[in-house]
């Protein structure tokens, strides 16, 4: 432990530990930081959402107790010493901010404005890596001072690596390498031959510790797509860490039984740093899916479809600086599962648990059997359904997650079969560039174009039998008449133009918040997204809420059966022209979280802003 986190953590350790210390959330970083690493003070935020409106410092209100309270104006430095000046001398304070800056080993020049408790940015930017760096490889004595104990703790590194994915040449990559240090070792689950990390499993209720160093050269954060976790914990793209840092994760799995993911979150390099090799399954379990029997072991498989370009050389390639691209989004010519080419799946003559995610960064899949038998739907994003459900075809777009019943017990060893992606309108996308040119096979494979995905071929004879249960779960009916804001849901306008995409005319701002993305703790609310863009810019956008699971109310302008919205979900499809209603409650964990365009180009470029749940007592 750099003497650092030391300094700060005896120094937070004198604070009178019922005090609640009441912060603008945008503005005191330093405040933010000893939040994220749990120590004595509980963190809330400031009535007036100060940054929002004056992009600045305004108003910081401290309470001692319960009973007291004032508001200072002032600078946020001020209010740093101001803070530290309750349990410690201002020499000390000083001698804090020397050791800051020394065991930073940052240049001379950053050290004096430092000193000199200089502006805002440099003393956040100071001290953000910092704090990084006091994590990096010193785990142990910070970890020591949160008082959590994890039922798992894990060790995750993203690190550029090569694959041999074709013969010849190994395709360079990035991928997350992941490691079991207390729990069961079973619980990490590396797929063979593949760049995508490996599988995390956990169950509900569970405590679950996370070590993330990021080894590859350009900054990078972990968002769990899907679990409900505090701010701190979600991979904002504002927790970024450089190369060589690390981020301690440390909460616990609350959600249901479900396929969830991770992948990185920095903002403007999403896109890239998945499309590099940069994600992984999150695989939660809890009684309630126990008790059903469901195919497991070898029987549940997971199915990360991708799509991907690869030169002549069997390297990766990608959109670099072509705007007009980006707007489309990237489309690969080659479809990989578990990041194999080529993928056919041997099954037994028994039923399977299919778990599928799009991992693709834009490209939107029309899932069917190629033998036409009807897909059987058990779960969706947030976890197993109420009943199983029946479609002839499903959409999936990136980063939603879908689980099949799949019995092959009365096909036939030999017999195979394959799902599909069918043809459909890709909007805008449909006709967009693609990344040809490569050794793929299908070079024009538009947004919407006919494709087999992978095969699976009946291998094997197997007495096993299981029937798929007619009540899954409890989900429970959707009281839309319970939002507090049922006469007036807050409407969200999807937009790309001028080389952006845009969420009610704005694009993404690092820590802001509209007035109209402000929610308060413990309320319900329905909001309503709308994708009207047409012509050129009619294209299909998946919106993804952090955080939060929540419930489809209704649709809009919807002309196909593809969706299926039974259950709880993350990330909704738009296609151009649909209009969507959602409830989300907003029931824990205060803060900044994000909502965006799931096509990771699209989000790459801005189409991605900041909710912000404001604490219950505000
Ligand atoms: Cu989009």
């Amino acid at each position: 432990m750099t003497a650092l986190f030391k300094i700060l953590t005896e120094t937070v350790s004198t604070f009178p530990v019922d005090s609640a210390v009441r912060q603008c959330f945008a503005c005191c970083e330093v405040l933010q930081l000893l939040a994220a690493a749990r120590l004595v003070f509980d963190l809330e935020t400031c009535r007036r959402s100060c940054f929002v409106r004056t992009a600045g410092i305004r108003n910081f209100i401290f309470r001692s107790g319960a009973t007291t309270s004032r508001s200072i104006k002032s600078s946020y430095d001020f209010i740093f010493i101001k803070w530290i000046g309750y349990s410690i001398k201002a020499s000390n304070m000083k001698k804090l901010t020397k050791n800051l800056i020394l065991e930073a080993g940052k240049d001379r020049r950053q050290f004096l404005k430092l000193a000199g408790y200089g502006a805002l940015g440099l003393i956040a930017g100071g001290i953000r890596p910092l704090l990084g760096q006091s994590a990096a490889g010193q785990h142990g004595d910070a970890i020591s001072k949160t008082g959590f104990v994890p039922d798992l703790d894990i060790s995750l590194v993203s690190r550029p690596g090569e694959l041999a994915i074709f013969p010849g040449a190994a395709t360079q990559i990035w991928q997350y390498h992941a490691e079991v240090i207390k729990g069961d070792k079973h619980r990490v689950v590396n797929l063979s031959r593949s760049y995508l990390g490996p599988i995390i499993k956990a169950r509900q209720g569970e405590k679950i510790r996370i070590r993330f160093t990021n080894s590859i050269p350009e900054k990078s954060i972990v968002h769990w797509h899907g679990l409900h976790v505090p701010e701190a914990m979600d991979g904002h793209p504002r927790y970024v860490i450089p190369e060589g840092n690390s981020y301690l994760y440390e909460f616990e799995v609350k959600n249901r039984a479900g396929t969830y993911w991770y992948h990185p979150h920095p903002h403007g390099r999403t896109g890239p740093q998945v499309y590099g090799g940069l994600a992984g399954l999150f695989l939660v379990s809890d009684t309630e899916e126990q008790s059903l029997g469901l195919p497991d072991g070898e029987y549940d498989v997971p199915l990360v479809i991708q799509d991907r370009s690869f030169d002549r050389d069997n390297q990766l390639l990608y959109i670099s600086g072509n705007r007009m691209a980006q707007m489309t989004g990237f489309l690969g010519d080659s479809i990989l599962i578990n990041g194999r080419p080529d993928f056919t799946l041997p099954v037994s003559t028994t039923a399977y648990r299919l778990r599928l995610l799009n991992g693709s960064n834009s490209r939107i899949y029309k899932l069917a059997w190629r033998d036409n038998r009807p897909l059987t739907i058990i779960g969706t994003d947030g976890g197993l359904m109420e009943s199983p459900v029946s479609r002839s075809y499903v959409f999936l777009a990136p980063g939603e997650r879908i689980e099949l019943w799949s019995d092959f017990s009365d096909s036939p060893v030999g017999y195979e079969t394959a799902l599909m992606s069918l043809s459909f309108d890709g909007g805008r996308m449909g006709r967009g560039m693609m990344m040809g040119g490569g050794r793929g096979n299908n070079q024009t494979l538009s947004n919407g174009a006919k494709v087999s995905l992978f095969k699976f071929k009946v291998t094997k004879s197997v007495a096993i039998r299981k029937s798929l249960p007619q009540k899954l779960s409890e989900v429970g009916a959707i009281q839309e008449h319970e939002a507090d804001n049922y006469n007036r849901p807050r409407q969200f306008y999807l937009n790309m133009g001028h080389m952006q995409g845009m969420i009610n005319g704005r694009v993404f701002q690092m820590q802001g918040v509209a007035d109209e993305e402000i929610v308060q703790l413990g309320t319900k609310e329905i909001w309503e997204f709308i994708n009207n863009g047409g012509g050129m810019m009619a294209m299909p956008h998946p919106i993804h809420l952090h955080g939060k699971q929540f419930r489809v109310i209704e649709r809009q302008g919807v002309k196909h059966h593809g969706y299926v919205d039974e259950g709880w979900k993350d990330t909704v499809l738009l296609m151009p022209g649909e209009r969507i209603r959602i409830l989300v409650d907003f029931d824990d964990y205060p803060g900044l979280f994000l909502y965006h365009c799931h096509n990771l180009e699209h989000e790459d470029m801005g189409m991605m802003r900041n909710y912000y749940v404001r604490g219950a007592d505000l």
